[in-house]
This record gives structure tokens, C-alpha cells and sequence, in this order.
């Protein structure tokens, strides 16, 4: 007998409605499900895996503890008893910067990711808190914070009005997208196309994304700050700037004007490889064009200057007037936002409040880069890392130096990870909490309901109820919080009472709130849901935008409507709403921040640096998920992925054959991989995918270690960094080729 049950699925950030047909416990098939208000229907080969991956036999099913040095498997309580006989004792003895906490990028792909981390830093205070953002996003965060005051704040491309797109260093026909989350963004690219829309892409691959593009500009790697500085700069000397109704919020235009004097098309096209014509091409088109948005991803956020692209990209969308326009790049608004507040000045956004210790790196946004967890793990003194908890996250392979790493957390006192694998991180772990597959916890999207093109809600409760022996991840969390809390054995919905308690009490202070003057221990009474995170989750959603506000709106969101309509609820098209967004301390958009003016010279001095011969970027195959879908035979077959692209005029110069061996050096060091001969890359560029070297002895990955790959990342040493935000430098960093014989 089977049925179907809906789960939004968490694999990319495109959150697809998935359908699942389900046997017994056992998830047999997955289809997109054509009436999720927001999908409609869409889904890619790992969706469509759903059940492979769920059903994986390497994924834990109980809790490992280390005895005599041995990863054991043990019960529930014995876990968390050594986590509470350990962690505070740490803390005790080294103070609260001794335990440090990773968090990977699952954390924003689970209810338990969005919804714990919060408590468990604020119980243990420490300030050695690391992310995958610092190899990815940061440098957006950095941009919005800067320019909006809110580093959340980041405006998404409105694909389906826009009548251009000019896309930098983003691949959504592999990756279906990322700080813009919008399922099927093929479809969407294909549809402004046949609307008579242009499409611009900037990569130096030659991608599925670029092939379906108006024009392809392949870009040197590392170089986007200097094209867009020079795409500004032609719409000043043109005088093709027109702000339209954003001029009276915006600050710093003539200082941005002059702060770019510099960055002609003549001089900066000699280091983007891009002739100035084009250039000036492009920033026409993009002027020129009814409505238009600026769109940079990882290509443009882990370089060199990381910072000034991300800045740069909304530079472009501010001064053509396509910032917080319909068809121009709009700030969604999620049903678990906070409500809008009055506009006016808010605190602004700081940098750099305090530094690591050993590499003296600014913190932004309370975390220190990911390249530097090693040296703060290994470098004896006051203040060192001695215990770490690592939840979803896998740095082993997906920072800079994964050796180094793993020599580090081999030496740490303890380690938890919270995660689904014995692979190449957790092997180090003294406890490693499994969450349960997939199919067995509930879905919501706090993350990116907020970079989403549509405004929707959805939630999805388990399509299998958790097995026997398993613990839902959001116990996992509460618990693990309990345990550094010296709450050891308290119930965990102790620590969502305490969330609902703050918050109601904060709320009915505020008198911008439709709460105000109420009783909050009677509203807290009303709240609906099956447990802690489901009452969390109708708590955000009463007091959110569209919530009913406890009655004040009896239309309204409450998680009892959410849940009447299981494939969700539109939310409608995103609107203008700039003003409710800024928290700036002027209170208005701040085009030219001292921090990134303070910046420029380094941009400056690119303009004069001789490029490396051959630079090496990344590439990411739909079929995989950053380090860890490997181990699924389904999403693992074929070819293999993981080879060295290289264009056939630099692999005839280099003497190097298609499928032969070719030795890669770098600044961090060594590796070997295939040669795959191919003109998609460009000149001077080659190409290696992140997330494999399945090879570590330790780890059980019966699949992932059959076709192990090698690490990327142990090409680098950690030490490029984009300063303004701590991101590592993951694309056009020089790398030396010989043949393997
Ligand atoms: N060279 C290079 N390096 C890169 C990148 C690149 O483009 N090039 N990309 C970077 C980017 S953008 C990112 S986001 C990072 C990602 O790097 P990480 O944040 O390390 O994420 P993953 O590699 O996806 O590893 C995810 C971990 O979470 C576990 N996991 C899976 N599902 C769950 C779950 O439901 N709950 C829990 N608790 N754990 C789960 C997996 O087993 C795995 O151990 O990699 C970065 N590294
Ligand atoms: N299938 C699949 N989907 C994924 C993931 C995955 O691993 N696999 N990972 C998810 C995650 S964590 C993220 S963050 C997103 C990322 O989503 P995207 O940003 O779309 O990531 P990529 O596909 O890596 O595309 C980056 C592109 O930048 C190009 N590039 C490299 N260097 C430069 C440069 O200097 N300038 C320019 N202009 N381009 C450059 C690369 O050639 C590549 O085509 O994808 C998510 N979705
Ligand atoms: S596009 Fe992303 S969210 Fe949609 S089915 Fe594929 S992996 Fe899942
Ligand atoms: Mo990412």
C-alpha cells in the first residue's frame, strides 16, 4: 500500500514542493508537485533522488561515542551525558572562547539549523563562531550591511518581470540558484528570453547558463569589481545615471562618481580581458533597458574583491534605477520576517567589533573567517579553541587546507558534530549526533523565503514518522543547548518556551507591534502546534507581516492556516519597500561606505597587476551538493566529474592529453587529477569541481570512497582572503600544471 505525502525539499535553495510516494516507512519516488504555489510542478535530478538519499545505508542511525579511541555506537543519553560532562567544564576551566562553533551550510536547509544556533551561542558565548559563509555569501552580507544597514537585507533579481539580467559568476542552470531563490531558474531565464528580455552573463566558462545567454563575456577570473567599477563608470561619463524615485533615499553619488574617476574602460580592459567597447556595450544595454537587474553569485563573492563586486552590483542596480523596482532587483518579504517598522535611521551596520586572536581578522557579522579555524585551533596561548561543536558542516573539505584542519581537530580536547555521515570532518568527532533522514523531520524555509522572487509560504510536517531510536534534529539541537547550558535533562521544550517567552515579552513592549499593552503569558497560551518548533514557527508567523497578530488581523497567518494549505500560500509579487528595509544610521542608502571607500586602492592597484598565466576556478554539476551527495549511487554516476578542464590551446602548450593525469600546484599545495580537454573553459583559466576527496581513512562513505575525486581546497593555503569580509578567495587563484607521466 503506498501514498503520497508533500516535502519542500531541502537540497538547494530553489526549495521545490516535492510529492513522495511512500511505502511502509520507505520513500519510493518523488515528483514535483504541480499544485506547491510556488514550484508548480519543478524538479531536478536530486529531488527527484529524494529517496535514495533518504534511504542511504551509510547514514548513522544512532549516536557515536569515542571509547579507547573508538567511534562506538551508543544511546541517546549517553551522548548528551559525556557533552555535559565535557563542554562546561571546558568553558569552566579556558573560558567561553575555548569551545568554538562551525556551522555548515544544511544549518539553513533544516527548521533546527535556523532555529537553535541562536540559543546555544548565546549559552555559551563564545566568540569563535565560523560559517560557510565566510566561502560563500559574506561579502553580499558585508555589501547590504554597508549600503542598507542590514546585512540581510540583499535584493533578489525580479526574473520574472525583468526585461534584462546582467548575471555575474552564477551557474543556476547546474546550481538552480542561490541568494535568489526561484525553483525552475532555467525555466525563468528561458521565459525572458521569449519575452524579448536580454540576458548578460560574466563567466569564464563557457556554462549551460551562458549558452543561453544574448552575450557571453568570458571575463578573467577574479576581475568583476574592475568591469562593474567600469560599467558605473561609463554611466557616469555618459550620463546615462538616472536614480528615477530612489534619488531622495540615496547618499554618496557624486563621491561614488568620483571615487571610479579612475576605472575607464581603456584601463581596465587590458586586466578583465574584456574589450572596452563592450564594455561600454554593456553598460548601455544596461541603461538602456526598460527595466534591468545586477545579479553576482559565487563567482563574484569568493575573489579577491569580493566585497567591492557585491558593493558594485547594487551600485549598478541604485544608479539605473532598477534598485527596489519591479523588473529591477526588489527585497522580498517573508512570512517570518519581522514586521515592517516606521522608516527612519537605524544603528547601522559595524565591522571588525573584535578581531581573532591569532590572525587578527575583523569579525563580521559575530564570525571569523573559516580559513582561520585551524590557527585558532592550534596555536597554543589564551583564548585557544579546545572543543568544537560542528553542526552540518564538513570544512575537512570545503575550506582552504583541509590536511592542515584535520591535523588541527585531531588535537582538540572534544568535538561534537551533529550530522547525518561518518566523513572526512566527523571521523574527529568524541560525539557525532545523527539527525534523522529527511523524510522524518519537517520543513521550513526561514532562510530563503527572504531571498525568494515570489513571496509564498509553505511548511511541510515529516512524511514518515521518526523511527524508533531516532531523535527529530530539533531535539538533537535543544538538548545539545541544555547541555552547555548546565540544563542538563531539562526538557527541551524548555528552550523554545524561553524563545516564546522573550519574544512575547519584547513584543508586547514594542509599540509598533500589534501586540502592544497585551497579555503576553495569555498569548503564549494561544499558540498552536505539535511542539516547541511548531509553536516557534506560529509565533513568527502571527507576529510576521501578514499574521494575524494574535486577532489584530483575523485574515491573517497563523500556523493553522499554513497548514490548511499544504501546498502552500502566494504571498504575491514583490514590492518596492526600500524605505521599511533601511537601518542605516542616515537612514538612507549610503552609496559610498567609508569601509569599502577605504578599499578602492587595493581595486586601484589591480588595474596595474601582471595576471597570472593559468588561474584556476570552480564549477558545480547538478547532480552533486557541495561535498556531500557523493555516497548516492544515483546522483554519482557516469563519467567521472571530478577532472581538470582545461581549453585545448593551453593543454597543447602544456603538453597535457585528454584523460591523462596532470599534477596541479598552488600556493597551498598539491594535487592530482584528469585531464578533460574542453574550449568552455577560456584561455588561461581551468576548471576543478569543489567537494570531493572521499579518501580519508576513517570516514564511511562506502560509495563517495569508490569514486573518491581529489580536494580542491588543498590547493590553498588559507591566506587569500577578501579582507572587508573574511570570505576565502575559492575562484582565479594562480595554480602551475605538469603532466603526470
Ligand atoms: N573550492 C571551493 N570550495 C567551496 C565552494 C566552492 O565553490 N569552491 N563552495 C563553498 C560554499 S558556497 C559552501 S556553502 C560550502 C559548503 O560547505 P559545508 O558548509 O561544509 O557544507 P557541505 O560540504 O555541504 O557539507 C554538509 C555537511 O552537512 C551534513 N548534512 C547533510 N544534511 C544534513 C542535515 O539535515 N542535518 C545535519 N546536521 N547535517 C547534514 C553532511 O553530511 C555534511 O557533513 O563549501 C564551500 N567550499
Ligand atoms: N547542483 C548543485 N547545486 C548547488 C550546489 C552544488 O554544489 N551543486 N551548491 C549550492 C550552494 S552552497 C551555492 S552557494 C550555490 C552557488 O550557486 P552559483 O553561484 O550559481 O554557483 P556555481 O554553479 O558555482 O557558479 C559560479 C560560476 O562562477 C564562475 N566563476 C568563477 N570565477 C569567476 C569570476 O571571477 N568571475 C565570474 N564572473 N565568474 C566566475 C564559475 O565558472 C561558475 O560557472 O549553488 C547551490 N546549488
Ligand atoms: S532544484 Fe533544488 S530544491 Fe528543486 S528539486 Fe532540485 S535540489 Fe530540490
Ligand atoms: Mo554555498
Amino acid at each position: 500500500m503506498s501514498r503520497t505525502a508533500l516535502r519542500i525539499c531541502p537540497l538547494c535553495e530553489a526549495t521545490c514542493g516535492l510529492s513522495l510516494t511512500v511505502e511502509g516507512a520507505r520513500v519510493t519516488g518523488a515528483r514535483g508537485d504541480a499544485d506547491d504555489v510556488f514550484s508548480q510542478g519543478f524538479i531536478c535530478p536530486k529531488g527527484a533522488s529524494f529517496g535514495e538519499i533518504d534511504a542511504d545505508p551509510d547514514r548513522l542511525t544512532t549516536p557515536l561515542v569515542r571509547r579507547d579511541g573508538e567511534l562506538v555506537r551508543a544511546t541517546w543519553a549517553e551522548a548528551f551525558d559525556l557533552i555535559a560532562a565535557r563542554l562546561p567544564a571546558l568553558t569552566e576551566e579556558y573560558g567561553p572562547n575555548a569551545v568554538g562553533v562551525v556551522l555548515g551550510n544544511p544549518n539553513v536547509h533544516t527548521m533546527a539549523g535556523a532555529l537553535y544556533p541562536p540559543a546555544l551561542l548565546g549559552a555559551l558565548r563564545t566568540r569563535n563562531l565560523f560559517t560557510a559563509s565566510t566561502l560563500d555569501q559574506m561579502p553580499k552580507h558585508v555589501s547590504s550591511g554597508l549600503l542598507f544597514g542590514d546585512p540581510f537585507a540583499i535584493p533578489v533579481p525580479d526574473l520574472d518581470r525583468t526585461e534584462h539580467l546582467l548575471l555575474l559568476g552564477a551557474n543556476p542552470l547546474e546550481s538552480n540558484g542561490s541568494l535568489c531563490t526561484a525553483p525552475d531558474f532555467p525555466g525563468k531565464l528561458r521565459a525572458l528570453r521569449r519575452r524579448g528580455g536580454t540576458l548578460t552573463v560574466v563567466d569564464p566558462r563557457r556554462t549551460r547558463t551562458a549558452k543561453l545567454a544574448d552575450r557571453h563575456v568570458a571575463i578573467r577570473p577574479g576581475t568583476d569589481a574592475l568591469l562593474l567599477a567600469s560599467i558605473a563608470h561609463v554611466l557616469f561619463e555618459e550620463k546615462l545615471t538616472d536614480l528615477g524615485a530612489l534619488a531622495a533615499q540615496v547618499e554618496g553619488v557624486p563621491e561614488v562618481a568620483d571615487a571610479l574617476r579612475e576605472f575607464t574602460p581603456e584601463a581596465v580592459g587590458p586586466a578583465c580581458d574584456v574589450e572596452p567597447d563592450e564594455i561600454r556595450d554593456i553598460a548601455r544595454e544596461l541603461a538602456a533597458a526598460p527595466t534591468a537587474a545586477v545579479y553576482g553569485r559565487i563567482g563574484s563573492c569568493t575573489v579577491e574583491h569580493g566585497t567591492l563586486a557585491s558593493w558594485l552590483v547594487d551600485v549598478l542596480n541604485t544608479l539605473t534605477g532598477n534598485l527596489d523596482r519591479p523588473g529591477g532587483a526588489l527585497f522580498p518579504l517573508s512570512a517570518t520576517d519581522r514586521a515592517p517598522r516606521p522608516a527612519g535611521p537605524g544603528k547601522g551596520f559595524s565591522l571588525g567589533r573584535w578581531r581573532s586572536r591569532v590572525g587578527n581578522h575583523p569579525e563580521v557579522k559575530s564570525e571569523l573567517p573559516l580559513a582561520a579555524l585551524a590557527e585558532e585551533i592550534e596555536t597554543p596561548g589564551e583564548g585557544r579553541i579546545r572543543a568544537l561543536i560542528v553542526s552540518a558542516a564538513n570544512p575537512v573539505l570545503s575550506a582552504p587546507d583541509g590536511d592542515r584542519l584535520d591535523r588541527a581537530l585531531a588535537g582538540l580536547d572534544f568535538m561534537v558534530s551533529i550530522d547525518p555521515y561518518l566523513n572526512e570532518t566527523s571521523l574527529h568527532a568524541d560525539v557525532v549526533l545523527p539527525p534523522p533522514p529527511p523524510s522524518q523531520s519537517a520543513h521550513f524555509d526561514f532562510a530563503f523565503n527572504g531571498f525568494a522572487v515570489r513571496n509564498q509560504v509553505r511548511y511541510t510536517r515529516p512524511a514518515v514518522p521518526l523511527a524508533e531510536g531516532r531523535m527529530d534534529e530539533c531535539e538533537i539541537h535543544a538538548r545539545l543547548v541544555l547541555a552547555v547550558s548546565g540544563l542538563h535533562g531539562a526538557e527541551p521544550e524548555a528552550v523554545d518556551a524561553t524563545v516564546v517567552e522573550r519574544t512575547l515579552a519584547r513584543a508586547v513592549d514594542d509599540p509598533h507591534s500589534p501586540v502592544h499593552g497585551r497579555d503576553a503569558t495569555e498569548l503564549a497560551a494561544r499558540l498552536t502546534g505539535a511542539g516547541g518548533p511548531e509553536r516557534r514557527l506560529d509565533l513568527m508567523l502571527r507576529l510576521g507581516p501578514y499574521g494575524d497578530g494574535f486577532g489584530a488581523d483575523p485574515d491573517g497567518l497563523t500556523l493553522e492556516r499554513v497548514l490548511a494549505h499544504p501546498h502552500g500560500i502566494d504571498l504575491g509579487e514583490l514590492k518596492p519597500r526600500l524605505a521599511q528595509v533601511i537601518r542605516t544610521r542616515s537612514g538612507r542608502v549610503e552609496l559610498l561606505p567609508a569601509p569599502v571607500a577605504a578599499d578602492l586602492p587595493r581595486l586601484r592597484a589591480a588595474l596595474g597587476e601582471r595576471p597570472a598565466a593559468l588561474v584556476l576556478v570552480g564549477r558545480r554539476h547538478l547532480r552533486s551538493n557541495n561535498s556531500w551527495l557523493h555516497n548516492i549511487p544515483a546522483l554519482n554516476g557516469g563519467s567521472n566529474r571530478c577532472t581538470l578542464q582545461i581549453h585545448p590551446e593551453d593543454a597543447a602548450r602544456l603538453g597535457l592529453a585528454d584523460g591523462a593525469g596532470v599534477r596541479i600546484t598552488a600556493d597551498g599545495g598539491a594535487v592530482a587529477a584528469p585531464v578533460e580537454i574542453t574550449d568552455s573553459v577560456r584561455r588561461g583559466v581551468v576548471s576543478l569541481p569543489h567537494g570531493w576527496g572521499h579518501s580519508r581513512p576513517g570516514s564511511r562513505l562506502g560509495v563517495a570512497a569508490g569514486r573518491p575525486g581529489v580536494n580542491v581546497n588543498q590547493l590553498l593555503d588559507g591566506s587569500r582572503i577578501d579582507p572587508l569580509s573574511g570570505t576565502s578567495v575559492l575562484n582565479g587563484f594562480p595554480v602551475e600544471l605538469v603532466p603526470l607521466s
